[in-house]
């Protein structure tokens, strides 16, 4: 029985017409591995569509190849749906790819293995499962590939610092360095992007914070009267929660970002000692122990309460 990584690579070379897909909301592990997969396809000779529901966030533009991602469904067949950072089929978004196959390729505890050929593994990032299929494939790694995992693997790990960097994370920055990927343009373009809005928007949400349990869960609030406040969007929250974190005594961050009346979209990190990917899937969301989330429905109070009391719950 051949490995996930052989069956992957018969596949891709069997298959003429590939879309490679990101989850919604996309992350920067979910870009960056899709370019990078793209790129290989490229070298091998194939050609793939980049589908990303939510197209590009401007924080993502400057990937390279960041421009070719189509956020419309092609309507055409395709032979091969490669899915990528998503743990389930409904992560890459409504509306339906025709494909005759899948190959479903993420690090989610909770993924449940939708594709045909399913290549899921514990590990910091996709763009590291990604490495292994360059090696499987014998691809040289070009300096674009190498910064588009390079990206992956530190927005995933916070920048080497969550508690899924592994030793074979840094071996696999190691050689992407090498190949010229460039750590401190990496972070700066990842790191030091942030219009002013975001910072306008992220003072609210520090003056906002509170704790509960003596300061073991510090949490914020986002209104939608906060951002018309401030003209903030959608992706100008993206590090506010780690912020939220970063209080001493905190072992769980909550951001509760009102989306539309009544409606919570909550994000959740841990330091590690808090599961919080129970939490998210407790509310119909999901994520990793350390950081997750789920959409809520109630007014505020309704919802902080209930949110709270199951956060509350996972620390006995
Ligand atoms: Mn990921």
């Amino acid at each position: 029985m051949p490995n996930e990584i052989d069956q992957i690579k018969d596949l891709i070379l069997a298959s003429k017409k590939i879309i490679i897909a990101s989850h919604v909301d996309p992350d920067g592990d979910s870009l960056g591995s899709m370019i990078a997969l793209c790129l290989i396809l490229k070298k091998l000779g194939l050609d793939a569509v980049m589908y990303s529901i939510d197209g590009v966030p401007n924080s993502y533009k400057f990937l390279p190849y960041a421009s070719e991602i189509v956020s419309e469904v092609p309507r055409e067949e395709f032979d091969l749906l490669i899915t990528v950072d998503s743990s389930d089929i409904s992560r890459i978004g409504k509306k339906k790819i025709k494909a005759k196959k899948i190959i479903n390729i993420d690090h989610h505890p909770d993924n449940t293995n939708f594709g045909d050929i399913n290549y899921v593994k514990m590990i910091s990032s996709v763009a590291e499962q990604i490495y292994h299929l360059i090696e499987n494939f014998k691809v040289v790694i070009d300096r674009e590939i190498a910064t588009a995992l390079y990206i992956s693997i530190i927005t995933d790990t916070g920048n080497f610092r969550y508690s899924n960097t592994l030793p074979s994370t840094f071996e696999i920055a190691k050689e992407l360095v090498l190949a010229g990927a460039s750590p401190s343009d990496s972070a700066v373009a990842v790191y030091e992007n942030k219009r002013m809005e975001a910072l306008k928007i992220l003072a609210y949400a520090l003056m906002n914070a509170e704790s509960v349990k003596q300061g073991k869960v510090v949490y914020s609030v986002i209104t939608h009267q906060m951002m018309m406040d401030t003209k903030a969007r959608g992706e100008d929250l993206v590090g506010i929660i780690d912020h939220i974190r970063s209080v001493k005594t905190a072992e769980v961050a909550i951001l509760f970002r009102e989306e539309e009346r009544d409606r919570f979209k909550i994000n959740f990190r841990s330091k590690g000692k808090v599961n919080v990917s129970n939490i998210a899937r407790a509310l119909g969301g999901g994520g990793h122990v350390q950081a997750s989330g789920c959409q809520v429905e109630g007014d505020l109070e309704e919802v902080k309460n209930k949110v709270l009391d199951l956060v509350l719950r996972e620390f006995k």
